[in-house]
């Protein structure tokens, strides 16, 4: 019952010295639910799919470190650095290993504007044949291409126990997708995904919890600052996520950082009770 964790989260994420404490509180509550979390990261040009709490810590507090996308792990290992894997790298290592379920915050995606700011992780989700728990993806970016971009590359969506895609911070964004209320449908959806040999990965998008839930429009005034200073600043391609999420948790005083941590708590729980009857 592996569940694997990301650690792009850890480095470039959330701000520090909390980067540290959360990632370490999902390992423990994972092990709770009687899971094996594993917490996938580049240490030294090594791939470690486990990272141990050490060198958690020390990624939580490195300037050096690479965010790695699927493109970026041989540059990683080659150069021997420290690499903060995001969804895109986690997936392809933790499927390399035999891993099948793994729980994030939330995927990238299709950045607004014209200029092809497209995720690898759109890429990953389509090629790798794993369960990915996450809270949808943000709002900072085009939800409506986002889904269109999944459904081109044959991603299978689907609501738990909601029937829209959820945009991180809040629970809704207008964007219908199918619902599922049971776990054994989504196991009985993976094992026909490997019968018929459907490449790519099934998105389950789990609504971050009521209670947490940041309104749309309080998000967006900050966005749109947040976006406007980012493209003053001319911060585009891989700094662009970092610089949005880390302006947003800013802006909105600390708001938006307790509703990252729910979320990602609530997706480690989800994740890990599918990794439970993944077993069964
Ligand atoms: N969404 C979040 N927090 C994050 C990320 C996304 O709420 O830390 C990270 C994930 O690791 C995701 C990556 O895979 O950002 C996407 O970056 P980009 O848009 O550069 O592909
Ligand atoms: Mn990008």
């Amino acid at each position: 019952m592996i569940l694997a964790l990301e650690s792009a989260v850890i480095a470039h994420g959330l701000p520090r010295p909390l980067n540290i404490k959360v990632a370490v509180e999902l390992e423990r509550m994972a092990k709770q639910m009687g899971c094996d979390p594993k917490t996938i990261g580049i240490v030294n040009g090594k791939i470690r799919v486990g990272m141990s709490t050490s060198e958690i810590r020390e990624m939580g507090k490195r300037d050096d470190v690479l965010k790695v996308g699927t493109r970026d792990i041989p540059v990683a290992v080659a150069l021997k650095r420290w690499g903060a894997t995001t969804v895109s790298a986690t997936m392809r290592i933790a499927h390399d290993m035999g891993i099948k379920v793994f729980a994030t915050g939330g995927i990238g995606g299709v950045h607004p504007g014209n200029n092809w700011d497209v995720s690898q992780d759109i890429l990953e989700l389509a090629q790798t044949n794993m369960i990915v728990v996450s809270a949808g993806a943000k709002s900072i970016l085009d939800l409506k291409r986002t889904m269109e971009a999944l459904e081109t590359f044959q991603v299978t969506v689907i609501g738990y126990k909601t029937e829209e895609f959820p945009a991180f911070y809040t629970r809704s964004s207008g964007i219908r997708i199918q619902r599922i209320d049971s776990l054994d449908k989504i196991v009985k959806m993976f094992r026909t995904k490997e019968r018929f040999d459907i490449p790519g990965a099934i998105l389950v998008c789990n609504p971050i919890p009521e209670e947490h839930e940041i309104p749309g429009d309080e998000f967006e005034s900050w966005k749109e600052k947040a976006l406007a200073e980012a493209r003053e600043k001319g911060i585009e391609g891989k700094d662009l996520t970092p610089f949005l999420l880390k302006r947003i948790m800013e802006l909105s005083n600390g708001k938006a950082l307790e509703a990252n941590i729910s979320l990602l708590k609530n997706n480690v729980r989800l994740g890990c009770e599918i990794a439970k009857k993944m077993e069964v």
